[in-house]
């Protein structure tokens, strides 16, 4: 069967985050055509571009035989059911879980509702530090190296803090 690997963003900073995004990566895994390759640890931040409380965030791989928009429509089932919310005219609004599709194989895609890879995963120490540590030979679409990007973010002021492991699998 066909397969691509696909790079998920978690995030949350309403209720308790961190047993959110253990709960949905299990939720992943258990996707009919998907499986869990590796997790990174949680991450804790301030909000960028946004308001509300602290921030837990995650980054997982998964193997997946779908294709990314299917994958995509499936991660947001997972946030509806945890209650996702998304109130009209509020960017950025605090929210219980964010699941995010960062890259797909190597998929160059530009919708509405999906581009790939994600355009803004290059400015984000959340999403880079996670990243690091499961994919540290990962480069940016501009061939940085994803060491020298956190360098970069994390000298402009973007702090992240690595509070503990996530992996639900134990
Ligand atoms: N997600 C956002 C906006 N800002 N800040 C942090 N620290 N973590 C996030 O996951 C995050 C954010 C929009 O999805
Ligand atoms: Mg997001
Ligand atoms: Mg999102």
């Amino acid at each position: 069967m066909q397969h691509e690997q696909a790079l998920v963003g978690l995030g949350a900073n309403l209720g308790d985050a961190a047993a959110t995004l253990r709960a949905a990566l299990l939720e992943l895994d258990a996707l009919q055509g998907c499986s869990l390759l590796r997790v990174s640890g949680l991450w804790r931040s301030a909000p960028v571009d946004a308001g509300g409380p602290d921030y837990c965030n995650a980054v997982a791989e998964l193997r997946c035989e779908h294709g990314a928009e299917e994958l995509l429509r499936r991660m947001q089932h997972i946030e509806s059911r945890h209650g996702r919310v998304r109130p009209q005219g509020v960017r950025n609004a605090p929210r219980t879980l964010d699941l995010d599709l960062l890259c797909f194989g190597e998929l160059r895609l530009q919708l509405d509702r999906l581009t790939l890879p994600h355009p803004r995963m290059h400015e984000r120490a959340f999403v880079l530090a996670p990243l690091a540590e499961i994919r540290p030979d990962w480069c940016l679409p501009d061939g940085e190296a994803i060491a020298d990007a956190l360098r970069r973010l994390r000298e402009a002021g973007q702090q992240v803090q690595r509070i503990g492991p996530l992996d639900p699998r134990g």
